[in-house]
């Protein structure tokens, strides 16, 4: 089959596959080492290995191919991402944060194996996301880079700063601008990072970059504007996970302070954005501009 005639689907199957099989790989003792519990070995894997969509690595590998390189040698980074995503869920579903017990569809990782190990599990996968970085990618220059820009993503000025404002709900204001800084921090800087990576170990130029950055600017907006519609319109079974949870703890919403149809309107032209960004990318960008079009349809 020619490239041009594997659909986004099978393509993002593809990769899925190779980040799966990868994941599951860095789950075993053999790879985490004889020190590690084989209690936490399983809900390493156990988390890791979740059915997600695996938004963040497959954008690890896309931005690389987009950029010329090839997806194997950002298959680390890719997974690296994934477990400081992963990390972030197991928490965020905490008893003393949003205290969830459903997640990708079944209890989440508190529930089957008790708090204070889900704590753990969750501090587990960020040494281990390091330690992929810079263990399995060649180039010592990327080594560096790559953990000094996911460092700064996951970071107090990013994930985890995005993530205490969230749930401090002290609100500067009930704005736009301030609803908008705590996404970029929550929820774009783990997608604009992946971008990143991919670019840097496909060898980015500057102009690339900047795409990727106008890029994942625009869908980092976009996804959390749709997770905010999906939160108030979708169900539990195709979510896999609860619902009207925004309303039930007062959160700050897109929908809820535009409405849903200017919340909707103002996705698809985040999309058409990060659809423009992909210029320079020509034909190469084809994906990138199917997964932009897939995160303002998607249904989970
Ligand atoms: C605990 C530091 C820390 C941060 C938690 C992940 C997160 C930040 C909060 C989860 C709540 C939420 C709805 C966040 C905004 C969007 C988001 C990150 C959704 C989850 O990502 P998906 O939909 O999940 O890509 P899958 O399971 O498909 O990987």
């Amino acid at each position: 089959m020619s490239s041009e005639a594997v659909v986004l689907s099978e393509k993002l199957g593809l990769h899925r596959e190779l980040i799966d099989a990868r994941l599951k790989s860095y789950c075993q003792l053999a790879y985490l080492g004889d020190g590690c519990p084989k209690k936490l070995a399983e809900a390493l894997e156990y988390v890791l290995l979740a059915p997600g969509k695996r938004l963040r690595p497959i954008l690890v590998l896309l931005a690389a191919e987009a950029c010329g390189g090839d997806p194997n040698q950002a298959l680390p980074a890719a997974c690296a991402v994934e477990m400081i995503h992963t990390y972030s869920l197991v928490h965020d579903d905490l008893p003393a944060m949003d205290n969830d017990d459903l997640r990708r569809g079944r209890p989440t990782c508190h529930i089957v194996f008790g708090e204070a190990n889900a704590i753990l599990t969750g501090d587990a996968l960020i040494p281990l996301a390091f330690q992929l970085l810079s263990s399995e990618i060649e180039d010592p220059q990327k080594v560096l880079l790559c953990c000094a820009e996911l460092a700064r993503a996951a970071g107090a000025a990013a994930l985890v700063g995005g993530q205490f404002d969230d749930l401090a709900g002290e609100w500067e204001d009930r704005s736009i601008a301030t609803l908008e800084k705590i996404h970029r921090r929550k929820t774009g800087a783990m997608l604009n990072v992946s971008l990143r990576l991919g670019g840097i170990l496909g060898g980015a130029t500057a102009t690339q970059l900047a795409a990727l950055k106008n890029y994942g600017d625009a869908i980092g907006l976009a996804f959390q504007i749709v997770d905010d519609l999906l939160d108030l319109e979708g169900t539990e079974q195709s979510l896999g996970k609860k619902t009207h949870k925004d309303a039930e703890l007062g959160k700050l919403t897109f929908p809820g302070l535009l409405g849903i149809e200017e919340s909707r309107r103002r996705a698809a032209n985040l999309i058409q954005q990060a659809i423009d960004a992909c210029d320079v990318f020509s034909e190469r960008g084809r994906y990138l501009r199917e997964v932009a079009q897939y995160v303002l349809e998607r249904k989970n």
